[in-house]
């Protein structure tokens, strides 16, 4: 991670990966070198041993104010497609390891699309999501109309996409679009010790939990629960496997190490 970065911040603290957006004078908003910056860390994360859990924040007064409109305010649709910059937004989703969101200020369209990559969200009691795509007379196109309503369901995400209105912190609390809210300046703190708590859980365990509860979201419940089950015999061909029940056994702590 000796790698400088231009618009994040990037550090390891035990084993918590940090990426931090960094682009304060614009409030985050995210330019195409900024997606490459996010996923190629991620990813890294993703395959470096040490790191078993990734926070994802932003810094100054905004998790991210939207995709850069100055960069896309004069694009073509073929220009666009050429680019094909989503396939890069969408490895994303093919991170193993649980991403833990912290929001401060705006997530907003592209910025509220990245936020709903995470699979916790914690946010500060000023956080403010919305998908304002609409008053600039395009729409979502990270996954915001599926994520969003896969999320809170059909009525209440047609009504927030179609208005573009923002909901405050508490309002995505009572949706269930995040998993916490939190003080200002405890932001940080609180996601850091929610990463570290479920980073001393069996990597493997994670691995598995996460894959099998994304599923759930795309799967019929059949194919979910078979799913679901390869995961749990997978599992026992793991050491940490042994290693848990034989601890629960011997009345200690386990060790786990990932394999
Ligand atoms: N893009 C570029 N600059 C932005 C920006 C943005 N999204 N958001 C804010 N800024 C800039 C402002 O222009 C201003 O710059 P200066 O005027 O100082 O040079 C600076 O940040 C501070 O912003 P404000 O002065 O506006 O601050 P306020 O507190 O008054 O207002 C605000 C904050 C967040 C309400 C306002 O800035 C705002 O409405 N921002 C735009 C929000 C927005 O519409 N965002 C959605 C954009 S569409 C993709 C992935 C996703 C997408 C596209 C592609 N790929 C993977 C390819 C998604 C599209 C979108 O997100």
């Amino acid at each position: 991670m000796s790698r400088t970065y231009e618009y994040i911040e990037v550090s390891i603290e035990g084993a918590i990966g940090v990426v931090m957006l960094n682009r304060q004078k614009v409030l985050n908003a995210i330019n195409r070198p900024m997606v490459t910056e996010i996923v190629t860390v991620i990813e890294e994360f993703d395959r470096d041993d040490e790191v078993k859990v990734i926070v994802l924040s932003g810094k100054g007064r905004a998790f991210a104010a939207g995709a850069d409109i100055d960069e896309m305010a004069e694009a073509t649709a073929i220009e666009l497609e050429l680019l094909n910059q989503f396939t890069e937004w969408d490895r994303l989703a093919w991170v193993k390891k649980p991403i833990v969101g912290a929001v401060q200020g705006f997530a907003l369209g592209g910025g509220f699309e990245l936020a709903l990559c995470c699979d916790i969200l914690f946010a500060a009691h000023d956080a403010e999501f919305g998908f304002p795509e609409i008053s600039l007379g395009v729409m979502p196109g990270a996954g915001g109309t599926q994520r969003l309503t896969k999320l809170m369901g059909k009525s209440k995400a047609m009504e927030w996409l179609l208005t573009g209105d923002r909901m405050s912190a508490d309002e995505a609390l009572h949706h269930g679009v995040i998993n916490r809210v939190v003080a200002k300046e405890l932001l940080m703190e609180e996601t850091m010790k929610f990463a570290r708590k479920i980073g001393k859980q069996a990597p493997l365990s994670l691995r598995l939990i996460k894959e099998s509860v994304h599923k759930a979201v795309d799967y019929p419940i059949y194919e979910g629960m078979q799913f679901e089950r390869k995961n749990f015999y997978l599992l026992f061909a793991s050491k940490d496997q042994k290693e848990g029940m034989r601890a629960f056994k011997e009345k200690r702590k386990p060790n786990f190490e990932g394999e």
